[in-house]
């Protein structure tokens, strides 16, 4: 079990923060064998001392920062360096924490020459305690190496080739192989924080709401870290900072009458999202902390042909997506954040996934605001190979959904965990190795439905569907099978969506549909590739959506929401255009039909 919480970092009377945001310095290690800055010992020293560095920001990828084609394609270690100051008291009293909120794929931090932490796997977050590594009146020197490889027992698997036929690749020439659709994009991705907490602080609070009636139940329990004896204090607060519940338990039960619940905003479409916050407050010899976390009032469930959300049928009018854009790649970016949601919501769509791993916690907060509705996935994007059902990759990927959850447990946006994204379930090796994960993910988070996006066409050979509680299929008719047929879409899906039903009794999200479009090309009759073809395509399935909407289906998901980076492919021309948007955030045709109809569907018309 994971040894602490992982709080996102929050200001208090109690707490600061420095965001250790800028331009770096950076290295990448070249070396054949990507070993030269352990071997030299390049954190002993500034970077620059060990050779070329270049200026980096953070947060970004850096694959797509220079015009360097070996950047880009870069595999091994790259090596970030600044330096950071720490507050004179904080030295004195506080507790200093360096949290680092992503760094893809395995990092490991040195500060002043020495190994402070180590962290493997992108996009969730880790932190380490920095008192006994900083100095108090210079200036502090932090150096991160993160490498980017991928073996077949990493989560996400990959692989890396090495070719030894020199008569036909430069000497040990070096390709990484991903069996996923999107570029495998790395570096510091999102903030890098140094921020202090009083020595007896907070380490961890767990919010699990029910209603009974007009009463939103509260349950918390809340950890703390340090050493001297502490006394707590509990508080639930409205939006209008109205204390409305009091507990001094650290662990306990709070009944809130007339609860503002905690709605999608497609459901409620003037009273979504409502946030309380749950005031902790710990009183010790070291000091007073106070940390706010939001959290809504709501219940979900799944029945064997509905999603409720508040014991109401949800529908999802959603997509897939990517942290996906031009120059940062997979960089946190509040402008794009913000562009996105206000397309989400011009769009009409109360819901998405987050194909093919955890998002940022600041896209995940505005979710919860705007009353967006999210599929939290896991990073286990194609575990389809032979050996990537072993033990190994099995504990990696248990320590992973451990984080996930400790990480995002309390978002209310957050209704469903996504276990994986096509793993080969029609390998009967995958029955076992995902039994243990739907176990394990249900001991830790009995409040959530469960899934994973299946490949798997043939409900009769399938391993892993059983353990789910909603059924997500990716299916790809009129484009990866009878390609450019747009008449057999409907057929096709309607005895796929029978098929799966009769044999699992449970309902259905359609977790991917969708076409590439090259945006402005146009042809009629329609063909592959252009806009028309897109909006026809799209058609057909939501004919036979209108249909089972009324039966177990309980959601659609356009792939995907934007254009996005692939490896470089035959089939991918400037990564994948099954975006109803382009990369740059703005429509194509398909835009507009989608609009209608998510606004059609939400309003009852
Ligand atoms: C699906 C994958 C997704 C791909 C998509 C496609 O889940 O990651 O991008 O196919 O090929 O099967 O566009």
């Amino acid at each position: 079990a994971l040894e602490s919480g992982m709080l996102f970092p929050r200001e208090s009377e109690s707490r600061q923060i420095r965001e250790l945001q800028g331009m770096w310095n950076f290295r990448a290690d070249t070396s054949f064998d990507r070993n030269a800055g352990f071997k030299d010992k390049w954190y002993e020293q500034r970077l620059e001392k060990s050779g070329p560095v270049i200026r980096m920001p953070v947060p970004s990828s850096y694959n797509d920062i220079t015009v360097e084609q070996d950047l880009r394609d870069h595999v091994g270690w790259v090596w970030y360096e600044r330096d950071f100051f720490v507050p004179m008291d904080w030295v004195q009293s506080k507790r200093i924490v360096l949290r680092i909120d992503s760094a893809h794929y395995y990092a490991i931090v040195f500060v002043n020459g020495r190994q402070l932490t180590e962290h493997e796997g992108g996009h969730l977050p880790f932190e380490a305690v920095v008192n006994d590594f900083v100095n108090k009146n210079v200036q502090n020197r932090v150096t991160v190496a993160v490498n980017n490889t991928l073996t077949p027992h990493t989560i996400p698997p990959g692989r890396v080739t090495i070719h030894r036929n020199s008569s036909l690749y430069p000497e040990n020439y070096m390709v990484q192989d991903i069996p996923f659709d999107f570029f495998n994009y790395a570096g510091l991705h999102r903030k890098v924080i140094l921020y202090a907490t009083p020595k007896t602080y907070v380490d961890d609070i767990t919010v699990v709401t029910n209603i009974s009636g007009t009463y939103g139940i509260v349950k918390y329990n809340v950890s703390i870290g340090g050493n001297a004896p502490f006394s707590t204090h509990i508080a639930v607060v409205d939006q209008e900072y109205r204390t409305i519940a009091e507990a001094n338990e650290s662990d306990g039960e709070l009944n809130i009458a007339d609860a503002r619940l905690w709605w999608p905003y497609s459901m409620r479409q003037d009273d979504f999202g409502y946030m309380y916050e749950l005031q902790v407050t710990v009183n010790s010899s070291d000091g007073i902390d106070v940390y706010r976390l939001p959290f809504g009032i709501r219940t979900v469930k799944a029945t064997d042909t509905q999603l409720l959300i508040n014991e109401e049928p949800f529908y999802c009018l959603g997509f897939g997506r990517h942290e996906d854009s031009d120059i940062r790649g997979k960089g946190l970016d509040l402008p794009l954040i913000a562009r996105d949601y206000n397309l989400l919501k011009w769009m009409g769509s109360n819901c998405y996934r987050t194909s093919h791993y955890p998002y940022a916690e600041e896209i995940l907060d505005e979710a919860s605001r705007w009353g967006i509705v999210i599929i939290d996935e896991s990073p286990a994007a194609s575990i389809r190979e032979e050996e990537n059902f072993n033990d190994k990759g099995l504990k990696r990927h248990l320590v992973v959904m451990e984080e996930l959850v400790r990480r995002d447990k309390n978002k209310p946006c957050v209704i469903m965990w996504s276990i994986a994204n096509q793993p080969k379930s029609e390998n009967p090796k995958s029955g076992p190795y995902f039994k243990n994960v739907f176990d394990f993910i249900r001991a830790l988070d009995p409040t959530r439905p469960l899934t994973f996006a299946i490949r798997n066409l043939n409900p009769q050979t399938e391993y892993v569907a059983q353990y789910v509680d909603i059924l997500s299929l990716n299916r790809y008719f009129g484009w990866y099978f009878d390609t450019g047929h747009t008449e057999v879409i409907q057929i096709h899906l309607s005895n796929e969506l029978q098929n799966w039903y009769n044999k699992f009794k449970k309902p259905i999200i359609v977790s991917e549909y969708g076409a590439d479009a090259i945006a402005g090309m146009h042809m009629l009759p329609s063909r592959v590739f252009t806009e028309d073809f897109q909006t026809d395509f799209l058609m057909e399935y939501h004919a036979v959506f209108d249909v089972y909407r009324k039966m177990f289906l309980v959601g659609e998901m356009i792939w995907n929401f934007a254009d996005f980076m692939t490896k470089q492919g035959v089939f991918r021309v400037g990564g994948n255009k099954k975006g109803i948007l382009t990369r740059e955030r703005q429509p194509k045709d398909a835009a507009y039909l989608i609009r209608y109809r998510y606004w059609s569907i939400i309003n009852g018309t």
